[in-house]
């Protein structure tokens, strides 16, 4: 029997509407999973298969698949694979798609770019056709995780709806053929499919080789002691960051509009990636001195007012690595979400402080586990990237 059939036999969930996410397992499939699942919705998840369980982000809403009336069900399919995708939509026929699944990583995407335009470009046109050949295009609304990237090298600040792309990764020009495939559907075959162009949102489950999620972890770790000091890139790179829980909600309202259209989505503020470190160091009451230019800049502590943490003053703990820089780097965004807050009423509830305290908070707590495993003689995870 049909996954379909089964849930059909409760009257609540029949009411529900039936969302497919995919990327359940990343940061923003976790939080729009819980945030759609209050809502009532009947949730269905992709999930890539790994060799291990990968669920951290998902374990306290997921349901064994032994209870009766699941309104979270996983599945598993990958965006490489039209036959698994098409199967899984004809089973589920989902009143809403969240396309979210993707290879995330700007510069992962130049070592395995042709996966990144399989995967993150034709995914999205294996789940717009499937929705087309399934004859659901007046059923199925779609929403395309679309990105701040596209814009790269800049063209104009603040971005809008209205600037020009110029996408700066293998990563970046894989989402724009997905934001114009997009568009295109939407326009050939009638369909409610729309682009959310999020700028960075980041929170305490942001994946770890996310910078700001690196800084966070590196803070709590070197304040703790567990970690000497840490390593970055491109410090002057500047970023429009807000919090994933902000973000979420606004995909949900941008397929809730009485018209398919695109947005952006973003806090219309920006910082450095240097600023992010300062504020990050500031939290835990460790105040950093940067020195020196380019390469060879470097953050020493400057006083601790933790007596919490033995920090001594002069401690080096970070450095530039040029391994981290990319071929092509974006240097500037910030967004201008004026459509967004005139016809969807998006506001922020976490302004940047916010964010980093709660990513700061979350990592102490998750650092304060790892050194209770340390002092029992157990080995802890010992990979920065
Ligand atoms: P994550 O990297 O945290 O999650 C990506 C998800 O996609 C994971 O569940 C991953 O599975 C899954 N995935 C990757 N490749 C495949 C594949 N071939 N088949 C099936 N699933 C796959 O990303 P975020 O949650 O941060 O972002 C969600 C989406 O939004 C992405 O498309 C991203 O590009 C886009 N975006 C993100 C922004 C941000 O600042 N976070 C801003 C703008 C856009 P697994 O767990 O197995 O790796
Ligand atoms: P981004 O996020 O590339 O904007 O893509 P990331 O956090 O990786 O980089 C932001 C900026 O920080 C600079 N940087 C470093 N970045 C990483 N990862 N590691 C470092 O050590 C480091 N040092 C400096 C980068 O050069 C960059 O300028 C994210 C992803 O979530 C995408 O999927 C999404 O589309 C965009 O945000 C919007």
């Amino acid at each position: 029997m049909s996954i379909i059939n089964k849930e059909y036999l409760n009257p609540v969930l029949l009411m529900s509407k039936v969302a497919l996410i995919t990327g359940v397992t990343g940061q923003d499939g976790a939080y729009l999973s819980e945030f759609l699942l209050k809502k009532g919705y009947v949730v269905h998840g992709l999930k890539r298969r790994a060799s291990l369980f990968n669920t951290d982000r998902i374990d306290h809403i997921y349901q064994d698949p032994h209870v009766e009336d699941r309104n979270f069900i996983l599945h598993y399919g990958d965006m490489t694979d039209s036959t698994n995708l098409i199967r899984l939509i004809q089973e589920i026929q989902p009143d809403e798609i969240y396309n979210l699944a993707a290879m995330s990583h700007v510069k992962v995407s130049f070592e395995v770019p042709e996966y990144t335009a399989n995967a993150d470009g034709i995914g999205t046109l294996r789940i717009l056709d499937a929705v087309r050949l399934l004859g659901l295009e007046k059923k199925t609304r779609i929403y395309q995780a679309s990105t701040s990237e596209l814009y790269g090298k800049v063209q104009e600040v603040p971005q809008s709806e209205t600037t020009p792309f110029y996408p700066r990764s293998p990563y970046a020009v894989a989402k724009m053929y997905a934001y114009w495939i997009t568009v295109n559907y939407r326009e050939a075959y009638d369909m409610f499919a729309c682009n959310g162009i999020l700028f960075n949102h980041e929170s305490p489950i942001r994946g770890e080789t996310f910078v700001t999620r690196k800084i966070t972890r590196a803070t709590a770790r070197i304040a703790m002691g567990l970690q000497e000091k840490f390593y970055l890139g491109n410090l002057d790179a500047q970023r429009d960051w807000g919090h994933a829980k902000d973000y979420v909600r606004m995909m949900w309202l941008i397929l809730q509009a009485d018209q398919p259209e695109d947005w952006v989505i973003a806090t219309g503020k920006t910082t450095p990636v240097r600023e992010f470190v300062r504020m990050s160091f500031d939290k835990v009451g460790i105040e950093l001195e940067f020195k020196g230019e380019g390469v060879n800049e470097t953050a020493v502590v400057k006083s601790c007012s933790n007596p919490k943490y033995q920090l001594p003053v002069g401690k080096e703990v970070l450095a530039v690595d040029p391994k981290y820089f990319r071929p092509t780097e974006v240097d500037l965004l910030i967004g201008d979400p004026t459509k967004a807050k005139e016809k969807l009423g998006w506001q922020i509830e976490y302004e940047l402080e916010d964010l980093i305290e709660d990513m700061v908070e979350s990592d102490l707590r998750l650092m304060e586990k790892e050194q209770y495993l340390k002092d029992g003689g157990y080995r802890i995870m010992n990979y920065f990237e």
